[in-house]
């Protein structure tokens, strides 16, 4: 296809986004014919590349690093102290991975490998469902703001809705059909178990976020992050903060996820087995900013295996009812630093830009 690389002539941007759309190929497409050299649309501004340097290595844990919790016995003794690592993780990092989660390894490794199944298929099968439009809840992309972004980023995704009402089931490509749904059934138990610690974390009942219905609406992204030619000119994914209430990864083992804290940027190494689980924006605000939704970012994957990652994002299905910080956070000494919104006026807006969080937050600061 047409796509210039970095060392030919700049033609318009707008004709070069056409046809790489029109193409349906995909970064892995492009990976495929055999290119060399990054095609412009690629290429990321100075502004980010300078900041795209390794994070600070981190040999040993560090009180700043990202923390790994046990959940085993969060349902008995353990509990209480579980829900301590898991509420100051919330509050400090906003990120920590969970482990003895009790979803069997067995279900991990299939699920990964039927989402990388999924984009290493023949062109055409992925093809047909490559549309950004989600009515029957299925698509395949190249970037979810490649239309609003100043630069394109190195992956492609699978997007595929899980509630509250399901995809249609034959829509969903038959080469992950039964992980995805299997996968669906574990976050349910899983995400109904950390959202009933982060509730409690934060002095409200167990059952609170879901009462709100913050588990119901959940959409799955199964990322590929193929090989990149020239991983300093672009990224895998930019920088941004998810807008829902909580988000859980499984990743594989290649890495390239980072989390700022601070002004620096932490690795989120792969632990074998482990899952990581993230706070969302609503999440922030519910929470009168006791919990932190921080910028993350996935760098572009200079390794010639591909790297997976599965993202499912959990969302209130209430998208007309008022969201804003939990009445019971909200004192004299510590005032609602959020107004009251939507979720339908939140989504429109995050929809709209480009991916880049914190200024979409701050809109509905107090
Ligand atoms: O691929 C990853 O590790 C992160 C994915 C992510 O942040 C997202 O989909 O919003």
């Amino acid at each position: 296809m047409g796509v210039t690389s970095t060392s030919q002539p700049a033609v318009d941007r707008a004709q070069e986004l056409k046809q790489f759309e029109e193409s349906k190929l995909g970064v892995k497409g492009l990976v495929d014919s055999g290119l060399t050299s990054l095609p412009s649309l690629f290429v990321h501004p100075p502004e980010t590349l300078s900041g795209l340097k390794p994070a600070r290595p981190r040999p040993t844990p560090t009180p700043d690093s990202i923390p790994t919790i046990d959940l085993s016995g969060c349902d008995s003794g353990r509990r209480s102290s579980v829900l301590g690592e898991a509420a100051r993780a919330a509050r400090e990092l906003g990120f920590f991975q969970v482990v003895n989660h009790g979803v069997p390894a067995e279900v991990l490794d299939r699920t990964i490998a039927a989402v990388k199944a999924f984009h290493e298929q023949p062109m055409e099968a992925k093809a047909r469902i490559y549309r950004r439009q989600t009515e029957t809840g299925v698509s395949f992309f190249s970037n979810i703001d490649l239309l609003h972004s100043k630069a394109a980023s190195w992956r492609d995704t699978l997007q595929i809705r899980l509630g509250p009402k399901l995809a249609d089931v034959e829509e969903i490509p038959e080469v992950c059909r039964h992980e995805v749904l299997e996968w669906d059934q574990q976050v349910q138990r899983l995400g109904g178990l950390l959202m009933g610690l982060l509730s409690e974390g934060l002095g409200l009942s167990t059952g609170k976020l879901q009462e709100l219905t913050c588990l119901e609406t959940r959409v799955m992204v199964g990322h590929y992050y193929p090989y990149c030619p020239q991983p300093d000119l672009t990224v895998g994914l930019t920088s941004h903060t998810d807008p829902g209430v909580i988000t859980l990864l499984l990743q594989d083992q290649v890495g390239g996820l980072q989390v700022k804290h601070g002004d620096e940027w932490v690795d989120v190494t792969p632990v074998p087995g482990a899952l990581v689980v993230n706070i969302g924006d609503i999440l922030q605000i519910m929470s009168n900013d006791e919990y932190k939704s921080v910028d993350h970012r996935v760098l572009a994957n200079p390794s010639q295996e591909p790297r997976v990652s599965i993202a499912v994002f959990c969302n209130p299905s209430n998208r007309e009812n008022e969201f804003g910080p939990f009445p019971e956070l909200v004192s004299a000494d510590k005032p609602a630093v959020f107004r009251q919104f939507t979720f339908d006026e939140y989504m429109g807006r995050f929809f709209s830009k480009e991916l880049d969080g914190k200024s979409l937050i701050n809109f509905f600061r107090a």
